[in-house]
């Protein structure tokens, strides 16, 4: 439990942390968390941990030390447990590391990026849940009951990965706004549904199709039901992809209530946000659909641009699609203390998009040397990998599990961190763990 001063902090970073300057530790941005960056201040982190750094001198200087970045803060949502709360209006919440070792990530599990209000349970009723299928493109619209699209179209399960296009944002240097995540808004699992291809093309599909937008039943912040606070889409050459679902079961199970019970599209790979939640209606539209949240998010710009800057209307953007490649460590979570004569096993999950994850390396010295992990093929693909390796440490002191995947075009993550981008999109920068070694 935190104490009443740094519930202090939370309370004034949940109202809003870039003004506050705080980070989701409490702890004012500059002066500690983002303070930790010259390679001077890692003999003063030496002194506070009390243990010595080994691998000091490889330290990249610009980071902060894992063993800062430990998150154990619990918060309740209904149907969900060791999750890492951010923001409850509208509800943002991760999934701690530790949880991403079972093979898929648990329903409790199973992080929570809301952009409005949530639905209530109550008006979420599977029997008389609707699907709408029209647009521009769609040559016969038509309404499909959930039974109705249980009962018409095949049914299938993919294992597929869902990682919000922001996660990673709260290592960004210089912070942008929006949610500071760590490293769990991402999650991977079973579901099961029919494929948006077959229920598409039931209704036909003309040829000048070009995407396909999702509304969901959620509402606005400030409750004008009216509108909607999030509508975007994906392509119509991912929307007819075979893995591309509209889903009403996760793990063998109706979807949790806050990840889009009773049915959600589920695009794995691409940014989650195209994955619609309370799915109402998907139009197939004969432009880049035009919902909310499709003109100014989950853009990057299509050239690098100087950390810090403020791009105008004239820099020019693309939409995100495919995720970069990347990767979780499981166990140990961070701040792990053991004995330097015992080896220990490191595990973890790795992703890649739209690609497979070829390579797995880890390594104990920041960097300089890596060691390879072994990693296990993707049950399906967009499905998420299983990795392992075993470490010894060479004498006492503090290190830093690093973990680094590559994809199969040969991209690895970057050590540090990657492009900057003003919304501080698509961190894949190396997952660390703190590591004590007595
Ligand atoms: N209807 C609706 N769908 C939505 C959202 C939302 O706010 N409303 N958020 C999107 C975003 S930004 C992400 S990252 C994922 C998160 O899915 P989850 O909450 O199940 O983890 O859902 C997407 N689908
Ligand atoms: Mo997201």
């Amino acid at each position: 439990m935190k104490n009443k001063k740094e519930l202090g902090f939370f309370e004034a970073y949940k109202q809003d942390p870039i003004k506050a300057d705080l980070d989701i530790f409490g702890r004012k941005t500059d002066e500690s968390r983002r303070g930790f960056l010259k390679k001077s201040s890692l003999l003063a982190f030496a002194a506070l941990i009390g243990a010595n750094i080994p691998f000091a001198a490889n330290y990249p200087s610009g980071l902060i030390p894992a063993a800062l970045a430990a998150v154990d803060e619990n918060f309740k949502i209904e149907g969900k447990n060791g999750l890492l709360y951010h923001n409850d209006k509208p509800i943002t919440a991760e999934t701690l590391p530790q949880f991403f070792d079972s093979e898929f990530v648990k329903p409790e599990h199973f992080f929570v990026r809301n952009n409005g209000l949530a639905p209530e349970i109550k008006d979420l009723d599977p029997k008389n849940w609707k699907l709408v299928i029209d647009g521009e493109s769609c040559l016969k619209p038509t309404t499909f009951t959930l039974e109705e699209l249980k009962k018409k179209f095949k049914h299938y399960t993919y294992a597929l990965t869902v990682e919000c296009g922001g996660n990673g944002r709260g290592e960004i240097i210089p912070a942008t706004s929006g949610t500071q995540w760590g490293v769990g808004a991402i999650a991977c699992g079973r579901w099961t549904g029919v494929r948006v291809k077959d229920v598409l093309e039931s209704c036909g599909i003309k040829n000048d199709a070009v995407y396909v937008g999702y509304e969901g039943i959620d509402i606005p912040l400030d409750g004008d039901a009216s509108k909607k606070p999030i509508s975007r889409g994906i392509p119509i050459k991912k929307a007819l992809e075979e893995e591309t679902l509209i889903a009403w079961a996760y793990e063998g199970a109706d979807i949790p209530f806050m990840n889009g019970y009773p049915l959600r599209l589920v695009a794995g790979g691409f940014p989650g946000s195209v994955s619609g939640k309370w799915l109402t209606k998907l139009s197939v539209r004969n432009i880049v659909h035009d919902g909310p949240k499709m003109s100014e998010s989950y853009k990057v710009p299509v050239n690098p641009v100087a950390p810090g800057t403020k791009v105008s209307k004239d820099t020019e953007m693309k939409i995100i699609e495919s995720m970069p490649v990347k990767s979780v460590i499981s166990h140990p979570i961070t701040n792990f203390k053991m004995e330097l004569d015992k080896t220990l096993e490191v595990r973890g999950k790795a992703w890649a998009g739209d690609l497979e994850v070829k390579e797995m390396e880890i390594s104990i010295d920041f960097g300089e040397t890596w060691q390879k992990a072994t990693v296990e093929k993707p049950l399906n693909r967009l499905a998420w990998q299983s990795w392992k390796a075993s470490v010894k440490f060479p004498q006492k002191g503090y290190y830093e599990v690093w973990a680094r995947a590559t994809d199969t075009n040969g991209k690895k993550q970057p050590m540090v961190l990657p492009a900057w981008n003003p919304k501080g999109y698509l961190n894949n920068s190396c997952h660390r763990v703190a590591v004590y070694v007595g």
